[in-house]
């Protein structure tokens, strides 16, 4: 019989004690004695503890550490709400206790498809395979008409950029309604002459982005963006699944420092942002960089970029894309950390350049560009990276 193993990090008289009333409590049993849940016909269905670590002993005398606990893979149906509602559904909110980690076996991945493109499918549709990818964001879209948001979509393409997203918080566009700017960003691609993906917010009642991401791709859509934990990672998985979708997915962040944030309790950002949303199947994954705006602790920002890559038999890796506050500056730390498969991402630091978007654009194509020749930034010939080095600084 095949188990998922789920790690908590929790606090009891007896950590061993707690590991062992969870197996029962959150399988077969209850908070008190069942007598149905002593029926041979359950017993593959019981959880069982894998053991106890005591960190530390509190001044309350309370054991304080990490506890794994099975679950039978058969208690699952093949998708994340089956998961997270029977590994910390109730769990949840039995007072101090987070979960960490959660270990696969291949019974239960297999049968996940994961991203439909991944990083080498993604590579292929742009042709770029030696450096890392360049994403720009729109910025000040909310209000702005059609024409304008369009003009600032021309402006991050002619500054260099693989790939433009909406902002994660554009859903009220009247002003520049979700199918007409598809379909006028597309010409502006196309008008260039380049590869380049833009990543469009897929919004509106949950029940309908199936049908609005297949119009979205009749009229051009070439890359969606989901804030996946707002809407849940079931849709991001029913989009990923769909045959007619074959679009590359961003899952957004938003809402999940809601989850990680405290260390006692929510869930791992590893686990939300990396292999939870590779499972549910993006292909482009955003968290947090370790040194820009909102940043994450260092390790747990690699670990996210690990479980997005590492490898797992039958499903592809997902783009990492560590963001939030990059500026050209810190090009070489993100390469150093991340390597040659991630996404540079940039929203205030291509708009907030001094020379305009397409110099912030052309400040990080060179930062980019010199880093992978291993020159240092400040040597760079190019003009639009010095004035953003002068505003921004260098991070090392
Ligand atoms: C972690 C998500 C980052 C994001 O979506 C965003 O909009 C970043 O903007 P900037 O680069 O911080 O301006």
């Amino acid at each position: 019989m095949s188990y998922i193993t789920v790690s908590y990090l929790t606090e009891a008289k007896s950590l061993e004690k707690k590991a062992e009333a969870i197996a029962v409590g959150m399988t077969v049993g209850s908070w008190t004695d069942l007598p149905a849940a002593k029926q041979e016909k359950l017993q593959k269905h019981l959880g069982r503890s894998a053991g106890a670590t005591v960190y530390e002993t509190t001044a309350e005398g309370l054991e304080r550490g990490l506890i794994k606990v099975e679950y039978p893979v058969v208690n699952f149906t093949y998708d994340i709400p089956s998961l997270l509602t029977n590994v910390f559904g109730k769990l949840s909110m039995d007072g101090k206790i987070r979960l960490v980690d959660i270990d696969f076996p291949q019974e239960f991945t297999r049968e996940f498809s994961g991203p439909k493109f991944g990083i080498s499918g993604i590579r292929e549709l742009l042709n770029v395979h030696d450096r890392p990818l360049f994403m720009s964001i729109f910025k000040s879209c909310i209000g702005l008409p059609l024409d304008e948001l369009v003009e600032q979509f021309k402006l991050q393409v002619e500054g260099g950029v693989d790939l433009v997203k909406d902002d994660e918080i554009f859903f009220a566009d009247e002003h520049a309604p979700f199918l007409d700017r598809i379909r006028a960003c597309k010409e502006v691609t196309e008008a260039s002459g380049r590869q380049v993906l833009y990543a469009v917010n897929l919004t509106g009642p949950v029940t309908g982005l199936v049908d609005k991401a297949k119009r979205a791709i009749e009229n051009g859509a070439n890359c969606l963006l989901l804030n996946v934990l707002p809407y849940g990672f079931d849709i991001l998985a029913q989009l990923s699944r769909d045959p007619d979708i074959n679009v590359p997915i961003m899952a957004h962040p938003a809402m999940a420092g809601a989850l990680y944030q405290s260390s006692t309790y929510g869930i791992s950002s590893p686990l939300v942002l990396g292999k939870l949303m590779r499972l549910a199947g993006a292909d482009i994954g955003l968290f947090p960089s370790p040194y820009g705006s909102v940043a994450l602790p260092r390790q747990e920002a690699l670990d996210i970029a690990t479980h997005l890559v590492e490898e797992i038999p039958g499903i592809k890796p997902t783009f990492p894309v560590p963001s939030a506050g990059i500026h050209p500056g810190m090009v070489p730390l993100l390469y150093k950390d991340f390597g040659l498969n991630h996404i540079v991402n940039a929203g205030g630091g291509i708009h907030g350049h001094p020379g305009g978007p397409v110099s912030g654009g052309q400040a990080f194509v060179a930062a980019i560009e010199a880093t992978m020749q291993g020159i240092p930034l400040e040597q760079s010939k190019s003009q639009e990276l010095l004035t953003a080095i002068e505003k921004w600084g260098i991070v090392k």
